[in-house]
């Protein structure tokens, strides 16, 4: 036999381009392409179907410590289970560093969670959050040598936040090592004021989440992180943007000539504050950070995906339980918004938000979804050309999509741990029917049909995006 698997009659898109062709399938990578191919062992039908690079959901968070007593909602199994569905073929989580732990001690733990246990290839960007010690000294260097060549660090929460000095620090050490710092910006001090402020009103419901953490604080520090990266002369990401003045911030980086990448996520599109403001406590559901905003900045979020402000469209998953003294309505988020965890759960319906809403409703085309859904973010993270294309010599990683099928989102159908989504009701057109690991079918309609442990980790090259 010439091939494992032959996808039969589809058409391919990658970031480029739009064709129909026959794709090969050998040894899990891509062999041939060409009109007809003959000769394997399964033949899939494609009829009807776009063949695309599966999706690479760059930022999403599983089985993070999330403050004492908060446990997230989906662990490795459940959470690239979800990813799969959701027409995903690796997922990059983030690994924590808990203050007083190297940056090794961190990875070690987060392999440990992981091994054996995911249904698609990750890789993990670090979370630094503490410098004493060894960690800016010598560990970034050989940690890149390793693969591990992108770090995250924030600018707000008291227990994770870095200070510009330290975020100098980190970005100057990532220059020397060639790893890629994403920064999560908002104003920290800021943001404190305002909690103290509206608790001094008895302001305590889940709309103040929003207005806690207003376009302003996200503005100014969007601003001072994209001006620490020019001034120690590094290349920066900007994550989860929410809005148009925190995007006009990136526009005028590049401008100046800093070299940036940007992301927005399904949330800014699709929810505003107001959700927050939902009957009783279920604007807990909606509390991320950034907030939602309003519908201007949905309109400005989507001008940043069609003009190339924002390279890369990730979900950032980070999923709690809603009715659960473990997750939004813990016993003190009952009672007071800052106490419920920041974050919402995105990962399997992110790729058919963007596809209905995007590609269904003339927003942007099929290659521009490719390249925000999948392409962008294996070149800006080191996996490129091996991931986020159809090629000959890539990994066979694909999800095969029908334009025509129509689903209303709703929690019975997805399968995180979360018990509900932000998205309930939503009609979307278009969805991934089946996705293929590395030449290995993970599912078939709504069937599962491999077991936990496909799944590999992957070691990264630095960026190829600057
Ligand atoms: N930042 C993230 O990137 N994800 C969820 C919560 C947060 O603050
Ligand atoms: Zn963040
Ligand atoms: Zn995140």
């Amino acid at each position: 036999m010439s091939f494992d698997t032959i996808i039969r009659n589809g058409t391919v898109v990658t970031a480029s381009d739009t064709f129909r062709c026959d794709v090969g399938i050998r040894n899990g990578r891509i062999t041939a392409m060409a009109d007809t191919l003959d000769d394997a062992l399964e033949i899939i039908d494609a009829s009807g179907l776009y063949v695309m690079p599966g999706g690479i959901d760059s930022h999403v968070h599983l089985a993070q410590p999330s403050g004492d007593g908060i446990v997230m909602a989906d662990d490795f199994a459940s959470g690239t289970l979800s990813a799969a569905f959701g027409g995903n073929t690796t997922v990059m989580p983030f690994c924590l560093q808990e203050k007083g732990s190297t940056l090794r001690e961190a990875l070690k733990a987060y392999h440990a969670k992981a091994e054996g246990e995911c249904f698609v290839d990750i890789s993990f960007h670090i979370i630094v959050t503490d410098l004493t010690g060894r960690v800016l000294g010598q560990e970034p260097p050989a940690l890149v040598a390793d693969g591990y060549t992108s770090i995250k660090v924030f600018m707000t929460y008291e227990n994770l936040r870095l200070r510009d000095d330290e975020i100098l620090s980190t970005l100057d050490s990532a220059r020397t090592s060639g790893a890629l710092v994403m920064v999560h910006c908002e104003n920290e001090d800021a943001i404190r004021f305002l909690i103290g402020r509206h608790e001094a009103n008895g302001e305590l419901a889940p709309k103040y989440h929003a207005t806690s953490r207003p376009v302003a604080a996200e503005r100014e520090a969007t601003h001072r992180a994209l001006s620490l990266a020019e001034i120690v002369d590094t290349s920066i990401v900007i994550v989860h943007v929410s809005n148009r003045e925190a995007m006009e911030e990136i526009q005028r980086a590049r401008a100046r000539g800093g070299k940036v990448a940007g992301e927005t996520c399904p949330q800014y599109l699709m929810l505003t504050a107001n959700d927050l403001d939902a009957t009783e406590l279920e604007g807990a559901k909606f509390v991320c950070s950034p907030p939602p905003r309003d519908e201007k900045s949905q309109i400005a979020c989507w001008e940043g995906l069609q003009n190339g402000t924002f390279d890369l469209f990730p979900s950032d998953h980070c999923p709690f339980r809603y009715d659960d003294d473990q997750g939004k309505l813990n016993e003190k988020g009952k009672r007071n918004f800052r106490w419920i965890p920041n974050g919402i759960p995105g990962v399997e319906t992110r790729l058919p938000i963007l596809f209905s809403e995007g590609v269904g409703k003339g927003r942007i085309d099929l290659n521009r979804f490719v390249a925000l859904s999948s392409t962008n973010h294996a070149k800006l993270y080191g996996l490129y050309p091996r991931k986020g294309t159809i090629a000959i010599g890539s990994d066979a990683d694909i999800a095969l999509w029908d334009p025509m099928k129509s689903v209303v989102i709703s929690n019975d159908i997805l399968h995180h741990g979360a018990d509900y989504t932000p998205y309930e009701g939503l009609e979307v057109t278009g969805w991934p029917v089946r996705v293929i690991v590395r030449g290995k079918t993970v599912t078939d309609g709504d069937a599962l049909v491999a077991t936990k442990g496909l799944g590999n980790y992957l070691a990264r090259t630095r960026s190829t995006s600057f």
